[in-house]
């Protein structure tokens, strides 16, 4: 084999990060190990997925499907507990909010740090069944001042999160993350067992041709989002109308528009007020991450990561994607707002 193609200088996660931390004086190293963390739960959720996909086909030949069913259900509670007792265990978390939990976990003290978690650990799970990518969606926010962890240290908007980001699992692990400074992706190297750069610097492109919505709730639409939609799949004579994708998981639909760009929406609508999607774990993360990568985030009047979360469980509609996309829905919902 030639020298040359033999890399021996890989660029693992844990090496940015730490790059990272030494361009800032007074960081403490704390952010690196909350990392680490994260990227441990992710690892465990990564060959669990795996696993419970192996379970499913044995459970089809032989089957047992009720049995496939229940371990994938279970799938969730694992993450959830997998995702906890690394956060708290890491010494640097004060609050956690996950989706799996109906109130916010409280770290006691001893093993308080200055960092507050949100995360889904598993996005999409009922997808699983069908082999369909899903994911964990994280974003961090530092305790206020002076605080020992409270509520009120995640009822803030988005853009004040230091960190964003969601592991997919697909048929590899894929990390995408951002610390504030661009967005850059990871592939879990099963062999090693560390997160390899791969997507360095990811930009999504300004104008994408995909669109990506739950399109059997166009029924329930508002005025502007029924015009948007209709704008794309009927353009002006000359343009070609955009391409539909929607696989039901929001990181893997995120994901493709970050990489190929386009728009991804979950908007309210008659049966959703404040559409599906949860804002402190699924909204503000990619909301952030998109707009990391140059593209934008709106509620369709608000830019999502402005927006100041009610409760820990509030919901946002949200479409998020390339810069030109989601200004033409900013200004066909002005129209009507
Ligand atoms: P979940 O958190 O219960 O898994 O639901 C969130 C998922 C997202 O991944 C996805 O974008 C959305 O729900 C799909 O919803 P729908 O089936 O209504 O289109
Ligand atoms: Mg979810």
């Amino acid at each position: 084999m030639s020298d040359e193609k033999f890399t021996t200088d890989i660029i693992t996660l844990t090496r940015h990060v730490l790059d990272e931390q030494r361009k800032h004086k007074e960081a403490s190293g704390d952010l690196s190990i909350l990392l680490n963390a994260i990227q441990l739960g992710c690892k465990f959720v990564a060959t669990n997925v795996r696993k419970a996909r192996l379970l499913n086909l044995i459970g089809l030949a032989g089957g047992a499907q009720n049995f496939s069913g229940e371990e994938q259900k279970k799938l969730d509670v694992i993450s959830n507990d997998i995702f906890i007792n690394a956060l708290r265990s890491s010494g640097k978390v004060s609050v956690m909010v996950s989706e799996e939990n109906d109130e916010a976990i409280f770290v006691e003290e001893g093993l308080r740090g200055k960092y507050c978690v949100v995360f889904d650990p598993l996005d999409g799970s009922s997808n699983i069944d069908a082999g369909v990518n899903v994911g964990t969606i994280f974003g961090i926010y530092r305790v206020l001042k002076d605080s020992v962890g409270s509520v009120s240290d995640v009822l803030r908007p988005g853009r004040e999160m230091v960190v964003a980001g969601y592991c997919m699992y697909g048929s590899s692990a894929n990390m995408v993350i951002s610390l504030g400074d661009g967005v850059n992706g990871y592939t879990l190297d099963n062999s090693i067992g560390e997160f390899i750069l791969t997507h360095p610097n990811i930009q999504i492109p300004p104008r994408g041709k995909i669109y990506s919505v739950n399109e059997g709730n166009a029924k329930y639409w508002d005025e502007a989002c029924t015009e948007y939609f209709h704008s794309l799949k009927f353009p002006p004579e000359g343009k070609s109308p955009y391409s539909a994708r929607y696989i039901g998981s929001m990181v893997a639909d995120v994901h493709r528009t970050l990489l190929y760009g386009g728009i991804f929406s979950y908007p309210s609508d008659k049966k959703s007020k404040n559409g599906k999607l949860r804002m402190l774990y699924e909204c503000f993360p990619m909301a952030f991450l998109v707009e990391q990568a140059g593209g934008r985030a709106t509620t369709g009047t608000k830019r999502v990561l402005d927006v100041i979360p009610e409760s820990i469980h509030s919901r946002c509609p949200i479409f998020l994607g390339s810069k030109d996309d989601v200004e033409d829905v900013e200004k066909i919902f002005h129209k009507y707002n």
